[in-house]
Formats: structure tokens, C-alpha cells, sequence
């Protein structure tokens, strides 16, 4: 049967503060912070709970090597002597975004019938770019039965960042489904970081019917105020949209499209005059889980800073009262991430897919978390300024960190990508 399985992106233990992405408001204000590597994967642990206990299927990525040491060789460098800039860019922990990480178009939408992935190239940002042949080799791990196909990514002249930029609308997950493919022309100061040629080719390598996909550009002035993602201003959920009003180039345009092609369709849409763009990029509102657990109760699970500020906490509270389609809220605290832009959709790649077709050892239950979470406990750096990146010491509690959670995993397979 098919089931969403959240497959969260643990947090690696070289987790730091670089501020190398332009365009994310979040990252560029907390530069030069010091992080809390151990705090941070601790925090997203929790948040798989949370879905746990909402009754939800449960999978993980683990994370790459760091430093990148193949990318750096491949820049003629090595950690110890590279430029600190280009150090930081080999020392990102940035696979924890796991929206990142690929597209994903279950089976009931693909030509073939299988459920297709095609890894995002993430080349608009230098540290991001050499995180697909890891994440290649995990998915082709994970996805190995025959029921899936992994993709490369599309090549880089034009740029992907995956999930983040998709989203797709059915009646219920299992049913043929409207694939959205959000893309960016202009951000004003900031960079589109995904190209509609690249959404445009995933969706023929992954057989889509043209009659239920969607191509829509992201608004120029949501990027400018910070959206460099689409998920940071819309999400969907079985036959629902829930966006902000600014969040599309022609939200008119797409809206109708929609309710042509979906009878079910419902939008759930935020007023600016309600919860300012602002606002709505700064809480994260929209990079919230909006999930159907068994229940059927569509819930959201928000960070924190939704409950914390006060406009989109009454925008939350007058929701729930008028008996809208969200009807349930979980607060999750996931600060550490945030403060690199990073909210709880950004943490996770969603996958509706047959659970037992997919490798066991990406799956998890609390056992297994209680386990994860001792290595964490363990072996993650408690701290990470961004002067100590380099130094050798550090380095070797990172790399050996990872190896002690392959092995916990049985993933040590792994272990030289
Ligand atoms: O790509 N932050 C990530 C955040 C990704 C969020 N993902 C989604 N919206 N789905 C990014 O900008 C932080 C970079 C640093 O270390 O400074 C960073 O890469």
C-alpha cells in the first residue's frame, strides 16, 4: 500500500554557521555563530518523533563525508591548506535539508508505474554542489528495489534544488495525482536557484502525464524578500494548497489550473494584510509539514517561531476555529536549523512510495532513534565556531562521529562515499 514516508536528513556533526548562502536571510544573519551540532541533531530527532507519534512512516538520510575531501582534491586542495572560504564550503552539513536532496514522483503519476527520483544538482551554491554523488549513492541504496527508478542529476548548466520546488496535489496519496513544479526567473538582489529547464526535463525523464503537471514561476518579490525556495512560501498535501498570497508570479493563473484539473481541490491561501511576507519568511510558517496522519486530521507541524510570532499565531488560531482544512498543530523546535534557514519541510524528502519496498535500514521507529540519538549524545560536537573548521582535531571527531553512525546503522557501505 502506498504511504508518505518522511525521510528526514539527520544533522552531521560538522553543523556550522558559514553563512554561504546568498539569498537565505536566516543563514547570512547567523554567520559566524557558533552552532550546536549535538543540539541540532538531538532537535530533529525529536521532530521524527513527533511524526512518529502522529502514527506516520518514518525513514532517514544519513550524512556525506566531511570535510568533502573529493571535492577538494578536485579543487587541487585538502583541508588543512585550503582557503578558508572554500574549507567551509567542504565542511557544510547542508544535506540535512533533505527537500534538497531529490524530485520525487511516485508511481501512480510515472509513465512506467514506477516511483522516479532524480537527484537535485544544487548548483547555485558552492557547497551544495558536490552533495549529489553522495546522496546518488544513498538513494540507489535505499531505492534499490525495482519499483523505483533513481535518476542522476540533470546536468548542471541549469539549475535543480529538488523537492523544495515541487509539489504535488491528488486526492489521496496513492491516486494519480497534479505535479507543480515552482521555478524562479528573477529574485531581484538574490538568485533563482531552480531553472525551469531543469524542472521541465525531470518531468520527461519521470514520464509525466503533460495533462496533470504544472509549470508556475515563484514571484520575483517573494525571492527578494528571502523565499529562495518555494517551500518557504507553499506547501501542499493531498488536494490541498496551503501558500501565501505572494508566493506565486501568477497566483491567478495557477489557482485556476488547479481547480480545472483536481475536482477535489481546496486552497488555503494567507493574506499579506494577515501575516506579512516578512513575517511568513522570518516564522517559517510554510516550510511546516502538512501532513494526513492515520487520523485522517490534516496536521501541520511549524517550528516554533510560528507560535512565537504574533501574527502568525493568530493567523494559525483564527484557522483552527473556522474549521478549516488544517486541523491540527505541532510546534517543533528545530532553532538550530533555522538559524541557517532550515525549517522542518526543509528537514525532510517525501517519499509516498509501498514501505516495504524500501531498504529497512532507512527506515525508523523509536528503538532505532533511541540508538541514533546515543551516538549523537556521544560522539557530535557539542560546539562549532567557525575559526576551529580547519583544524585537525575537529575534523577527526566529524569523520569519526559518522563512521560510529554508519556502523550503528549497518550502513558501513557507505562509508567511503
Ligand atoms: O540551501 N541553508 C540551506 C537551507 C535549505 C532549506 N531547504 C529548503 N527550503 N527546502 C540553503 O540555503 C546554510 C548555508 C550555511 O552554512 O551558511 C544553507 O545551506
Amino acid at each position: 500500500m502506498i504511504r508518505e514516508i518522511n525521510f528526514d536528513g539527520l544533522v552531521g556533526p560538522s553543523h556550522n554557521y558559514a553563512g554561504l548562502s546568498l539569498g537565505n536571510l536566516a543563514s547570512a544573519r547567523n554567520a559566524g555563530e557558533v552552532s550546536r551540532p549535538r543540539a541540532a541533531a538531538l532537535q530533529g530527532i525529536d521532530k521524527m518523533r513527533v511524526n512518529i507519534a502522529l502514527g506516520l512512516v518514518q525513514g532517514i538520510l544519513v550524512p556525506p563525508p566531511r570535510p568533502a575531501h573529493r571535492w577538494l582534491a578536485a579543487l587541487g586542495t585538502d583541508i588543512a591548506s585550503a582557503d578558508p572560504v572554500i574549507a567551509a564550503n567542504a565542511m557544510s552539513a547542508s544535506t540535512m535539508w533533505a527537500a534538497n536532496a531529490a524530485t520525487v514522483s511516485p508511481a501512480p503519476d510515472t509513465g512506467d508505474g514506477k516511483c522516479h527520483l532524480t537527484v537535485a544538482n544544487l548548483k547555485s551554491m558552492a557547497h551544495r554542489s558536490h552533495e549529489w554523488p553522495d546522496t546518488l549513492a544513498q538513494l540507489q541504496l535505499a531505492f534499490a528495489n525495482p519499483a523505483f527508478q533513481v535518476h542522476s542529476p540533470v546536468p548542471p548548466a541549469f539549475g535543480d534544488e529538488g523537492a523544495a520546488n515541487h509539489m504535488r496535489l491528488a486526492p489521496s496519496h496513492g491516486e494519480p495525482g497534479i505535479e507543480v513544479f515552482i521555478y524562479g526567473v528573477t529574485g531581484g538582489p538574490y538568485p533563482a536557484r531552480q531553472h525551469v529547464e531543469a524542472s521541465r526535463a525531470i518531468a520527461r525523464l519521470h514520464g509525466l502525464d503533460p495533462a496533470r503537471t504544472i509549470f508556475a514561476a515563484q514571484s520575483e518579490e517573494a525571492i527578494a524578500a528571502g523565499a529562495f525556495h518555494n517551500d518557504v512560501v507553499a506547501v501542499a498535501n493531498g488536494p490541498v494548497l496551503f501558500a501565501h498570497e505572494k508566493a506565486f508570479a501568477d497566483r491567478d493563473a495557477l489557482v485556476a489550473e488547479l481547480a480545472g484539473r483536481l475536482a477535489e481541490f481546496e486552497l488555503v491561501e494567507v493574506p499579506d494584510s494577515e501575516v506579512p511576507l516578512a513575517d511568513a519568511i522570518r516564522s517559517y510558517l510554510f516550510n511546516a509539514q502538512l501532513v494526513t496522519p492515520p487520523s485522517g486530521e490534516m496536521t501541520l507541524v511549524a517550528p516554533t517561531e510560528c507560535r512565537d510570532t504574533p501574527s502568525v499565531k493568530g493567523w494559525i488560531d483564527r484557522h483552527l476555529a473556522s474549521n478549516g482544512a488544517i486541523r491540527r498543530i505541532e510546534f517543533v523546535d528545530v532553532r538550530q536549523s533555522m538559524a541557517n534557514g532550515g525549517g522542518p519541510a526543509c528537514l525532510r524528502l517525501r517519499v509516498q512510495c509501498d514501505p516495504d519496498k524500501v531498504d529497512p535500514r532507512f527506515l525508523v521507529d523509536e528503538a532505532r532513534l533511541d540508538r541514533i540519538a546515543a551516538v549523537i549524545s556521544s560522539c557530535w560536537p557539542d560546539e562549532v565556531a567557525i575559526g576551529d573548521i580547519q583544524r585537525a582535531s575537529l575534523v577527526k571527531t566529524v569523520e569519526t562521529a559518522r563512521l560510529s553512525l554508519l556502523d550503528t546503522l549497518d550502513l558501513g557501505g557507505l562509508a567511503s562515499y
